[in-house]
């Protein structure tokens, strides 16, 4: 069985962690006789260039989530990490310091940095990077879901209110906390940017695809960006299963109740599901969501969303994929 989901950071990287364990638990495995595998496609819109390092966020916290080196309660950056050169940074001066690197994390950066600067496509460096944490022996492909270097920026009011000003997406989300609204997002780069190899026939190969609860903005919004993948999303033949992001119309984490209302949606698992309408076949929504009028568009199966152990994590991930199972063969879409 081929998956392939589409991810952004925490959210999304802990639901693919649960759903190796989902599939573990059904005998496809790596290691069984019919193993299934995953390909990620993930957002590179989060990406930064700070101290002359190019930092992939969203990339990184799937290849620690998955890879077992993960800050488990941060959900993003290394465990059993230290912040020496983040100190020498800010003795001298360097900024900036809103964004905190920690120095396992800093080896991550500085080969992909180093690599980069040899040449070596994205789509190889996180390949390199995705070998040490061990996701081909589990059956994960981490693709970028463009080689075209891409920024998220947020265009936010001045300080005083008379203009608007851009800021790049992690000031906005860790230093502003996304508590200054955002008059609207603009992926730059994305004008240029081509889908990574592999991400189209991913989608278009792909048995079943998933969207994990990652934020329908900023990543899963970005990625659909990405020119051809959503034409791809439209044309597969394989179920698209998503899981809202929202629970009782807020963010189990994130701030994608605020991004939503950058692009003036409703913070609801249907206003999200309508996001993808022209795609999605099925969506998981919290038990407590009562809202069934796209239901005639789309499979709502209701149940708790909350991941809040790694056995209910893999409890969500194998619902989501046995509703694609059972969606599949449905026939062409009716494109919304
Ligand atoms: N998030 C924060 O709230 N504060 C930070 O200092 C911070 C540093 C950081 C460093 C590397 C990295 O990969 C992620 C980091 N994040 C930090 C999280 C990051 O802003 C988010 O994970 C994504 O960009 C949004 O999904």
């Amino acid at each position: 069985m081929k998956i392939t989901a589409l991810a952004g950071g925490v959210g999304g990287a802990r639901f693919l962690r649960g759903l190796r364990d989902a599939l573990a638990a059904r005998g496809l495995g790596p290691m069984s006789a019919t193993p299934a595998t995953v390909t990620v496609i993930g957002n590179t819109g989060d990406d930064i260039t700070l101290f002359g390092l190019r930092v992939c966020p969203d990339l990184d916290t799937v290849l620690y989530t998955l890879g077992g080196g993960v800050n488990e309660e941060q959900g993003w950056g290394r465990a059993d990490e230290g912040h020496l050169l983040q100190g020498e940074l800010a003795a001298y001066g360097v900024e900036p310091q809103w964004f905190g690197l920690g120095d396992r994390d800093l080896g991550t950066h500085v080969a992909r940095s180093l690599w980069l600067g040899q040449g070596a496509s994205l789509s190889e460096v996180t390949a390199r990077l995705a070998a040490r944490w061990g996701l081909p022996e589990s059956g994960f492909t981490l693709r970028p879901m463009t080689d075209t270097p891409v920024e998220t920026h947020v265009v936010i009011p001045d300080d005083d209110g008379t203009g608007s000003r851009a800021v790049h997406f992690q000031e906005w989300w860790v230093r502003l906390r996304a508590a200054v609204a955002a008059q609207r997002f603009v992926v730059v780069g994305m004008d240029r940017a081509t889908p990574a190899p592999g991400v189209l026939e991913a989608i278009r190969t792909a048995d079943v695809v998933l969207l994990p609860p990652s934020n329908p903005v900023v990543s899963i919004g970005v990625i659909l960006g990405v020119p051809g993948v959503r034409d791809a999303l439209r044309g597969t033949p394989a179920p698209v299963v998503g899981v809202s992001p929202l629970v009782g119309g807020r963010p189990v984490r994130g701030h994608a109740d605020a991004c939503l209302r950058a692009i003036g949606v409703e913070s609801s698992s249907a206003a999200v599901a309508g996001l993808y309408a022209d795609f999605l076949d099925g969506w998981l929504v919290d038990s407590s969501d009562s809202d069934g009028s796209y239901a005639d568009r789309v499979a709502v199966q209701r149940r708790p969303l909350l991941m809040s152990s790694p056995p209910a994590t893999a409890e969500l991930a194998g619902a989501a994929l046995d509703l694609a199972l059972s969606l599949r063969g449905r026939g062409a879409r009716a494109v919304g």
